[in-house]
This record gives C-alpha cells, structure tokens and sequence, in this order.
C-alpha cells in the first residue's frame, strides 16, 4: 500500500496498514516533521520525504491519499488514470476497527463543537470512547495504538471522498454551507453529495441526526438513499423524534430516551451552539447515556480554543477569540451572538465570500472594522457605506492595538476573520494565539 502524504493521516494510517501486515511505502512531498518520521522508523515503514517518485507510486495496490491533497494534483491524476483504488484514512481505520461504535460528524461549520462536545457527553456518561479525525488526531493511528469500543470521529469532505464501506453508527450533519469550492470543481453540489455520504452504508439499526433548518440539507435530504433512522433537530418545528428548542427548552427525544433542558443552563452559548449542543445531546442519548448526564455534561463543558474563546477583559473592553471562523458562515453566527458593540477583526486569505451574508449584521452591531490580511479590498468595497471607521492592519498585535483604540468601555473586540489565515499566519491557530498574546501585552 503507498500512502500519499506523510502528516497525520499519513503516518496514522502507515502505523495501522503495516499492523495489519500491508508492505507499506509512505511517500511524502514535502518535509516529514521529525516526530512523524521518528514514527515511521520505530515501526521500520518505508518512506521517502520531498519528492514523489512516480514509478513506484503508480505499482501500488491501493493507495490511501491525504484528505489535503486534491484530484488536480497531477500524481493523483495518473492513479485515476491507472484504476488503482484509492481510499482515505478513515477507510483504512474503519476496515480494522472491528465491533466497535462510530460517532461520525461532519457539516461546513460546527463539527469541531459538536465532536469536542459529544465526547465530553459520552466520557461524561462512563463511555471509554476516543475523539478523532479532523480535530486533529488520526482515526488510524488511534485503531492501531489504543482501541476503542466508540469513536468520536470528526469528519471532512475530503475524508469522506474517498469511502467505500465506511460506516457511521451515529451521523450528525450540523449544516452545509460553501466551502473549499475549489476543491470540488466549483460546484456546491458535488460538495453537497460529499457531505451526504455521512449517512453512506447506513442500515436501519443507525441513526442519521441532522439540522432541519437549514435550507441546503432541506433541499437535498431527499435526494440521498439514507436508510437509518431520521433524528432531525430544530428551532422551527416540533418533531416527534429528535429534538426542538421552544420557548427556552431543549426537547429530544430518541425514542427510547427523552430528556429536556433549559438552554440558560448550556455551557456554550449563541445559537449557532444551541445548534451544536442539541445534535450532541441526540448522538450521545442514541448511544446509552443517561440523561441526568447528559444535562450534566452540557453545563460543564468548555468551549474549545479558538472558537468564541473569552481572551481578557481590559479596561472594560472585552476580547473574544473566534480564529477558527474561516468562511463568512461562522463570522454570521459569531456577529449574531454578540450583545455589545463589536470591532470586528476581519480578513486574510479570502475563498471567495460574499459579505452580502453579513451586511445587516455589521450594520446593526459593528461600530469599526479592523482589516488584518495582505489584501483587504473586498472589505472595503463591502462595507465602505455602512461603517464608519475601517482600518488595515498587517499584524495580530497592530489589530489588537488598534481595535482597543477603537473601542470604549462596555465594547467587544471580536476577532472573527472569515478569511483563511495562510497570508500573515501559519494556521488559524497560530492567528488566534498571537491574538490572545497581543491582548495580553495591552
Ligand atoms: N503532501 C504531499 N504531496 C502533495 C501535497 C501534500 O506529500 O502533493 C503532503 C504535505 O506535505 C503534508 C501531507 O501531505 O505533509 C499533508 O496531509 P494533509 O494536508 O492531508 O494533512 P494531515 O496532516 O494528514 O491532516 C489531515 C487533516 N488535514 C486536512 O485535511 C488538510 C487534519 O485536519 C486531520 O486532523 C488529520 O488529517 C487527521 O484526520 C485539519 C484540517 O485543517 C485539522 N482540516 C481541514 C479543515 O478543518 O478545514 C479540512
Ligand atoms: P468546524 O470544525 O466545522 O470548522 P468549529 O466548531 O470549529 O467548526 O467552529 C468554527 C466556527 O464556526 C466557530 O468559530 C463558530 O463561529 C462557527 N460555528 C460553530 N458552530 C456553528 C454552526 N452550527 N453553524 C454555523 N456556524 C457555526
């Protein structure tokens, strides 16, 4: 097996294939971090770092591919082009995994919450269950090193490309909205499809929990064959099965679990999170927790770094950590939930967004807007008309600076960018920790 990219994935399904008995060559493009490549020695795999060589590629068997390396890329191409199967890590994972339970959760925004929150819910509940995927960890590496009865599994589109008999017990589908367009010929659609296979495989004992307000899943729901059970869960209707939130209170209800909650006491708030935390509290009273602990568990989780994270109170000026916004999507959930008035820090590596979505938001709640990125004219063509102060800035720590030059006592600064950060940053997280240093430093 040849496993095309040596990062997490990578170097998790590597450990795993060559367990399972695979000749395994791991051939990365760039440079294997040492801790990867000390892995691959320990477990004596073959691997070669800063070139592809071809011929050898092109003789695998099968080849597992990183969900970060697209179909254009040209050595993809002549795999394609040779039939050789392709599969991604989570595949690989799923093939070894044995009797054990999947939690699989994907959408445009909100899989990080949910995944971190249905965990802590089954954890919570006495479950020995491990969190995985597209947070961060390698499913494969984790079936390989230190299995599981359940697996909490975030999952991407670009993991679920290349599935085949990839199952998921229990799916959640938080929403869909554009994202990583260029990945999919610039088509929603064949981003829709990739979304959809979540519920791939699944049979009548399985459960499909998904949002019913939004419009996209609304509309293409049925198109899909989905043949588990249907747990929808809503802020417009009252499902028999599920779950609502009406007048305050949480209402789900499995059918063999029911269990209701106000949503003062959530740990996580803004709607987008009353969101989250409903299709977490579906998932984990599908897999046997009970709900005393599931309340429990609700009220004592922690929101994860970067995402809506208090940073400091300075001199009555409020910071708020929302990096981990990369698309206008979750910049509108973020502006949604803020109660006071709000500097927004803005911008970065624009995907294509249409501030159109935002536009009333910021009229109504954004006194100035902090640009950070290398080019900021799309946000400035965007919102010349409706604030007043607009800034550019190249730095975490000009933003900062600026932002609390605008903001008075009683305001948020809310860094909430929608834009990918690779002009001034490494990652996300590298933004929203120079963030909360440079607040810090104030
Ligand atoms: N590479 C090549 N040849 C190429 C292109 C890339 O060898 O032509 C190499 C790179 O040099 C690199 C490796 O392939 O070493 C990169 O692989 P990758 O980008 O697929 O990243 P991994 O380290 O394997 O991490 C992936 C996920 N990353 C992406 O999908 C981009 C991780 O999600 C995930 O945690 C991990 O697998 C384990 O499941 C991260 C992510 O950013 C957090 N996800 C995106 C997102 O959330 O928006 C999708
Ligand atoms: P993901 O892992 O899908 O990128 P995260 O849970 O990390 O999602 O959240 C990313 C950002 O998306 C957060 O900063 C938040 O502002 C926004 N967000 C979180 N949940 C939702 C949701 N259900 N709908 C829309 N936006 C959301």
């Amino acid at each position: 097996m040849v496993i095309l990219g040596g990062g997490e994935s990578g170097v998790g399904a590597a450990i795993l294939a060559a367990q399972q008995g695979y000749d395994v060559f791991v051939s990365e493009g760039g440079k294997l971090k040492d801790t990867y490549k000390a892995d691959l020695q320990k477990h004596n795999i073959d691997f070669e770092e800063g070139t592809h060589t071809t011929e050898r590629i092109l003789q695998a068997d099968e080849v597992m591919k990183s969900p970060g390396i697209p179909e254009k890329n040209d050595l993809v191409k002549k795999i394609r082009e040779k039939n050789i199967p392709v599969i991604s890590e989570i595949e690989l994972a799923y093939r070894y995994k044995g009797d054990s339970k999947i939690i699989g959760i994907t959408g445009s925004n909100g899989k990080s919450t949910t995944t971190a929150l249905t965990y802590h819910i089954c954890r919570h509940g006495g479950l020995d269950c491990a969190l995985v995927g597209n947070i961060g960890y390698s499913f494969a590496r984790q079936v390989a090193e230190d299995p599981k009865p359940l697996y909490v599994v975030e999952i991407s589109s670009f993991q679920l490309d290349d599935i085949k008999d990839f199952r998921s017990n229990v799916s959640i589908l938080t929403n869909i909205t554009e994202d990583h367009l260029d990945r999919y010929d610039y088509k929603f659609e064949n981003y829709i499809a990739s979304k959809f296979r979540i519920t791939w495989n699944q049979t009548a004992d399985d459960y499909f929990i998904y949002c019913q307000d939004d419009p996209v899943i609304q509309k293409y729901i049925s198109q899909f064959p989905i043949h588990s059970n249907h747990l929808p869960f809503t802020m417009q209707q009252e499902p028999n099965k599920g779950g609502f939130i009406k007048n305050g209170q949480m209402n789900i209800n499995t059918g063999s679990e029911k269990l209701q909650m106000s949503i003062y006491d959530f740990a996580l708030k803004g709607i987008h999170n009353q969101y989250n935390t409903m299709a977490a509290g579906i998932a984990s009273a599908t897999v046997g927790i009970r709900k005393e602990k599931i309340r429990e568990a609700i009220q004592s989780f922690e929101a994860l770094e970067h995402r809506m994270e208090h940073v400091l109170t300075v001199r009555g000026v409020e910071f708020i950590n929302d990096s981990k916004a990369t698309n206008v999507n979750s910049t509108w959930y973020a502006l949604e939930s803020m109660e006071k008035p709000t500097i927004l820090i803005l911008g970065g590596v624009d995907k294509g967004n249409d501030y159109g979505l935002i536009r009333d938001l910021v009229k109504e709640k954004v006194k100035a807007i902090v640009c950070m990125g290398v080019d900021n004219r799309k946000i400035h063509d965007a919102f010349q008309n409706d604030v007043p102060l607009m800034v550019n800035t190249l730095s975490a720590e000009e933003a900062v600076k600026a932002a609390f030059h605008f903001a008075g006592k009683g305001d948020v600064v809310l860094l909430s960018p929608a834009c990918a950060s690779f002009d001034l940053f490494k990652n996300y997280e590298d933004r929203g920790r120079q963030f909360k240093e440079a607040v810090r430093d104030l």
